[in-house]
């Protein structure tokens, strides 16, 4: 299978760290869709990554579906509980961490525009949703090692990435002020080869 991505991307990122974490072999296509050449709409026609094509030409995305196809190939380790109310709280974390990453974005590129044409209200809108939900996860993670349960799982990876996403392109956010259970969370994940083969380049 093949992997459209772009080395920035915090969504592709969650997807590279799943298949590093089972070892499952895939081509790693860089692909932006930002550029004028990108061939991304030829096989996502919201033209973004992460896009997985398979070897039967099937293409699937976005990155929970992509999450979510991945689990079905039954590679150790599982990373959603295969059924019930566990499984919806793993895709719960990882709602709030993709969360987190959409207003990142989009703080991230209404603050590109030309100074004259920025809206601060609106970044600072983005802002809000990412510190109450920074809030919400430092809840979740306080006293234990993993968000959902007793080993890591989907949840605690889309966390992982959305701060790494924020170290990058919102430092200012300095999310690791009074959140010492994420940080604590990050410590371990980051030291993990599949986040350390992943960090994004700067830039
Ligand atoms: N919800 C999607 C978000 C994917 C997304 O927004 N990807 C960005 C890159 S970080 C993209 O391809 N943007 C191109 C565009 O919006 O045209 C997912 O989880 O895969």
């Amino acid at each position: 299978m093949k992997l459209l991505a772009s080395l920035t991307s915090p969504y592709a990122r969650k997807i590279r760290i799943l298949l590093a974490e089972k070892s499952l072999p895939f081509e790693l296509v860089v692909d932006s869709p930002w550029e004028a050449a990108t061939r991304v709409p030829d096989v996502n026609p919201l033209g973004k990554v992460p896009a997985l094509v398979l070897d039967s030409s099937e293409v699937f995305f976005d990155s929970p579906v992509i999450a979510g196809y991945l689990e079905t190939l039954h590679a150790p380790p599982a990373l959603l509980p295969a059924s019930g109310i566990e499984r919806v709280r793993v895709r719960q974390t990882e709602a709030l961490a993709d969360g987190i990453l959409d207003a990142s974005v989009n703080a991230y590129l209404e603050s590109k525009r030309p100074p004259e044409q920025q809206s601060a209200p609106s970044i600072e809108r983005q802002l809000d949703k990412i510190r109450r939900s920074l809030d919400e996860l430092e809840r979740r993670a306080t006293g234990r090692d993993w968000i959902d349960g007793d080993v890591m799982q989907l949840g605690d990876i889309s966390v992982g990435v959305a701060l790494g996403y924020l170290d990058l392109r919102l430092p200012q956010t300095d999310w690791r002020a009074r959140r010492p259970a994420l940080v604590a969370l990050c410590d371990r994940l980051f030291a993990r080869p599949s986040f350390a083969d992943t960090v994004p380049p700067a830039g």
